[in-house]
């Protein structure tokens, strides 16, 4: 089954998103998803320069021989540009191989190994009130597992609480923003440290025992920083403490978990599973975070996660919104066909992304499920993406109080 056509999208609807279509012979048309936040436009060149030209007349079948191809072929491996435009690849390809066998793709992953996905959501607040009532309120949305995010006195924009509460999108953070040029946060570990086990212990003080309770430190301590929190979070049972260093330096982990059993979740950032070695290897970590669009594809994150398997680490695939809805349906059949599911992110993308993005999965009492659909269940409406077109969008990034730029 010949592939005809390859086009890379790029559309921003409340947010930029990068989609390969590749269409073969006899019209299937598979969707995979390029998009990384703040760098868009370099995946959209790297697929539409380099990878597009190699796709024209390639069997859309040989999925294991394109991926080695494109990851070997290149010379240059590994890197987000590179890992993520890989991905973009493979995943439309598994979309058309489980369209032609008029199967959802869980089925070719393996069949279903459980009804549904836990899936946890963001809450956070400037202060205990706010942070209550968005706790609240995604129990009211269907979560069952949260993930606790706060603001910290004496900073003044932190990671994972949004500045204003703007009408519906009050309790969703995003991730990037449209600007010419990135926004400075600030940041102070010391205060952070203090503050965030007094948060802890006022939520389950509230919510109760049972409740899955999640942070991310989002890779801003020093290895006996992040000791000292996950000890000082022991007595609040988190599910997990996620990115508590930042985690290219691997053999930091050792200290934190010599120090603490909080489960620690690491790898949003990683690209391969070279980049997993001593974690999973020495059980450093609990939970792999990589998403299927930044890690090279179904293909590769389903390798990484069986290697992850023999050591008793689960999945935790990264889903915020800056993953597109076919991204995230790909991790979401992942899901449910491995054996060793752990957790699924679920930040809801905007009516707008919706529109452009038609799927099928749902969700409801704490559980996703990627649907029936032949194929990953997402389509792509291209009217409705060509009235989206890219705006510029960066990251933050932080600076401490004297200036020094710290890890955002
Ligand atoms: C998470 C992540 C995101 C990232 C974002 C960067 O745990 O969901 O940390 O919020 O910051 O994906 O693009
Ligand atoms: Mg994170």
């Amino acid at each position: 089954m010949k592939i005809v056509a390859a086009e890379v999208i790029v559309t921003s609807p409340d947010r930029n998103f990068v989609t390969l279509k590749i269409t073969t012979e006899d019209g299937i048309v598979g969707l995979g998803d390029g998009t990384l936040n703040g760098r868009e436009l370099s995946v959209a060149s790297y697929l539409a320069d380099h990878v597009v030209p190699l796709l024209l007349g390639r069997d859309a079948h040989q999925i294991e021989d394109t991926w080695q191809f494109l990851y070997r072929s290149a010379y240059w491996r590994r890197g987000p540009v590179t890992m993520t435009a890989i991905a973009a690849v493979d995943v439309a390809l598994w979309d058309i191989k489980a369209k032609a066998a008029g199967m959802p793709l869980y089925q070719l992953l393996g069949g279903a190994s459980r009804t549904g996905v836990m899936a946890y959501g963001h809450a956070s607040g400037r202060d205990t009130e706010e942070l209550f009532d968005s706790v609240r309120h995604h129990l009211e949305e269907g979560f069952r597992s949260i993930r606790v995010q706060t603001s910290v006195p004496g900073i003044d924009a932190v990671y994972g609480v949004p500045a204003t509460r703007s009408a519906g999108r009050a309790h969703h953070y995003e991730p990037a923003q449209r600007a010419p040029l990135p926004a400075e946060e600030d940041w102070d570990t010391g205060a952070y440290l203090r503050h965030v086990p007094t948060v802890f212990e006022a939520v389950r003080g509230e919510f109760g025992a049972d409740l899955p309770l999640l942070h991310d430190a989002h890779h801003r301590l020093t290895p006996i920083q992040a000791a000292r929190l996950g000890r000082d979070l022991e007595p609040y049972d988190l599910f997990w403490l996620e990115d508590c260093t930042p985690a290219e330096n691997q053999d930091a982990l050792r200290l934190v978990r010599q120090h603490t059993t909080t489960p620690l979740a690491i790898g949003e950032v990683l690209n391969t599973v070279w980049d997993y070695q001593t974690l999973v290897r020495e059980q450093l970590i609990d939970y792999v975070r990589s998403s299927v669009t930044h890690t090279g594809g179904v293909t590769a994150l389903r390798r990484l996660l069986d290697f992850a398997a023999q050591y008793q680490v689960k999945s935790g695939i990264h889903g915020p919104t800056d993953i597109s809805p076919v991204g995230f349906a790909a991790g979401l059949h992942l899901d449910l066909a491995i054996h060793n599911f752990g957790i699924q992110e679920y930040m809801p993308h905007g009516a707008l992304t919706n529109e452009v993005f038609r799927q099928t999965f749902t969700f409801g009492d704490g559980y996703l499920h990627p649907g029936t659909a032949p194929g990953l269940g997402v389509e792509l409406d291209e009217e409705a993406a060509g009235r989206f077109p890219y705006q510029p969008a960066y990251l933050p990034f932080n600076r401490l109080k004297d200036g020094t730029v710290h890890d955002w």
